[in-house]
């Protein structure tokens, strides 16, 4: 497989390149996936970057819904959920997740609160994966006062703590959510999925940035994570849902023109892949992000190898 750190430039240098299956999506800036699979096809569920090509900052008001059951052809569903289905939400509708219980499909987002309110998550409710989703609750079910800012060595004050939601369904059935920036929280939800339960608990990572998502393969959970910034991914594993984690190191090397990475996880017919962004398009970066696929691999002790970012993508699916 080619590796490159200077994706852009591939990609204005080579016609070919722009036919490669990385990005996924390239008529729309794409960013934070989360995938979810059911009934044999791949839902990934994406922000939308529309900051123009000289703002540096993000422009983010809808999410976006694409589905694969190749991983090769993605099928666009359009915008199934916005800051408008939360009319409580002031701005920024950053990286979520969905999730798939007892036929509903629940979509947890972090979005602004407003001026000196921080961010909160909510969560949309659907009938089928594709959406329209709808406001579960009709408010956030976690707001940032429930949490400290966390401050930096430099004393600047963390008031966006509360953001990048994460849903694992352990095997008995309990959900929790896993979030945050620069300091890891989680909590229990309760079986509506709606509402959390419980106190909420802290885990400590050292260098932990954002992005948090955890899988589980065999009795071993898997927590992988942003860490420094820019970012590379790292994970951490443990035997118990509530830990310890033990840090296993840097999976992922920095995003190709991008300074964040977020990831997600899944397996699907048989191969685990592992969904990211970074700005690989000729008009990319860091605020305009487009979403890349590679394949996830481990070692026979259970570490995870070392994954980086291809033009190829993965293969086609028969
Ligand atoms: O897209 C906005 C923020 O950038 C996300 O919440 C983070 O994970 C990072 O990708």
């Amino acid at each position: 497989m080619k590796r490159y750190n200077i994706l852009p430039l591939l990609l204005a240098s080579s016609c070919a390149a722009l036919h490669a299956a990385n990005p996924i999506v390239t008529d729309v800036f794409t960013a934070d996936p989360a995938a979810l699979v059911h009934n044999d096809t791949v839902y990934i569920y994406t922000g939308h970057d529309e900051a123009p090509p000289d703002k540096a900052g993000y422009v983010m008001k809808e999410w976006l819904c694409f589905s694969s059951t190749d991983m090769d052809t993605w099928t666009p569903h359009g915008s199934p959920m916005s800051l408008k289905t939360f009319p409580w939400a002031a701005d920024s509708a950053w990286a979520g997740h969905a999730v798939e219980r007892d036929g509903k499909f629940y979509w947890y987002v972090p979005v602004y609160l407003g001026e000196g309110k921080g961010f909160g998550i909510g969560v949309g409710v659907a009938d089928n994966p594709t959406g329209p989703f709808v406001d579960a609750v009709g408010g956030p079910i976690l707001t940032s006062d429930m949490t400290p800012d966390p401050v930096l060595p430099n004393g600047t004050v963390v008031s966006w703590d509360d953001i990048d939601p994460a849903i694992f369904i352990d095997d008995d059935g309990q959900a929790y959510m896993f979030w945050g920036n620069y300091k890891l929280k989680y909590v229990k939800l309760k079986a509506n999925m709606t509402e959390i339960e419980g106190d909420i608990e802290q885990i400590d990572i050292p260098e932990f940035t954002e992005a948090p998502w955890v899988h589980k393969r065999g009795d071993t959970y898997y927590l992988t994570y942003a860490t420094q910034f820019p970012e590379r991914t790292a994970y951490a594993t443990a035997k118990s849902i509530n830990g310890p984690w033990e840090v296993r190191g840097i999976i992922k090397q920095l995003a190709g023109n991008c300074n964040t990475n977020h990831q997600a996880i899944i397996d699907f017919k048989g191969r685990s892949y592992f969904i990211y962004h970074n700005g690989g398009t000729p008009t990319g970066g860091s605020f305009r992000r487009s979403v890349c696929i590679e394949y996830l691999n481990y070692n026979e002790d259970g570490t995870i190898k070392e994954i980086h970012e291809t033009l190829e993508g993965v293969s086609k699916l028969e």
